[in-house]
């Protein structure tokens, strides 16, 4: 799906850009590809840039337990979005790549959450940052701490939480470099026909 150009124009002027953690994670098809896919999905819109990548991690299924191993990664970006535009288009690529919402913590292609805006609060019907059990969750907070271990989270660093939590099971499966081409770009230069690089690539 193509993002109406209108609406990109629109987004772009909505806010000075601030710099967002997002976490990444899935378990259905090839989830390498599908987090690759997913961060060139949110640079083609031409509103967000991305600044850092973690290493990907292979990490038990928090939540719902009876599920697939899932891999993990952590993303800053920059952008220019207001939350909820933001929000609108890590769905618009969790669709892209086939994600359905059936169970709650259940299996999925691709998940993206908005983790962290700056040091923002925002209580919306459909939109809380920050996420909410980041301080529970091995597999959010061991890619943070490899990207942004000095961002604050409750008074404390991302370094310290991560030092706190139960990383059992949560393995460093490969560094960042597949996502090397994305990294640093400026937004137009990761614009392109993503429908059409995406065609095919994705099963589920
Ligand atoms: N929503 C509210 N705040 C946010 C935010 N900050 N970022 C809303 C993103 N979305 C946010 O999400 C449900 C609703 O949350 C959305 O409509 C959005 O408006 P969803 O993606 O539809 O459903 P979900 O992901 O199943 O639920 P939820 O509560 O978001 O689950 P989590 O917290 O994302 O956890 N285990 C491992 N090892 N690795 C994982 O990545 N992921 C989950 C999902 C469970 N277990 C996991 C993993
Ligand atoms: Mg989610």
């Amino acid at each position: 799906m193509k993002a109406s150009s209108t609406e990109n124009k629109s987004e772009q002027t909505k806010q000075i850009p601030i710099n967002v953690l997002l976490g990444l994670g899935g378990n259905v098809g090839d989830v390498r590809d599908h987090l690759y896919n997913s961060l060139k999905f949110l640079m083609a819109s031409g509103d967000v840039q991305v600044i850092r990548v973690s290493p990907i991690y292979e990490t038990p299924p928090w939540g719902l337990e009876d599920q697939p191993v899932f891999l993990n990664i952590c993303v800053e970006i920059k952008t220019g979005l207001k939350p909820e535009s933001l929000l609108r288009l890590c769905h618009r690529a969790e669709h892209s790549l086939k994600r359905r919402r059936t169970v709650k913590w259940g299996p999925r292609t691709i998940d993206i959450d908005i983790l962290l805006i700056g040091e923002e609060t925002i209580k919306l019907a459909d939109l809380t940052v920050p996420h909410p059990r980041i301080t529970e969750r091995a597999f959010v907070l061991v890619p943070l701490a490899d990207i942004a271990p000095e961002w604050k989270l409750e008074g404390q660093s991302i370094a310290s939480w991560r030092q706190q939590c139960d990383d059992s099971g949560v393995i460093r499966v490969a560094e960042n470099d597949i996502f090397g081409d994305l990294i640093s770009l400026s937004p137009s230069q990761g614009r392109g026909s993503i429908d059409d690089e995406l065609n095919g690539q994705v099963g589920q």
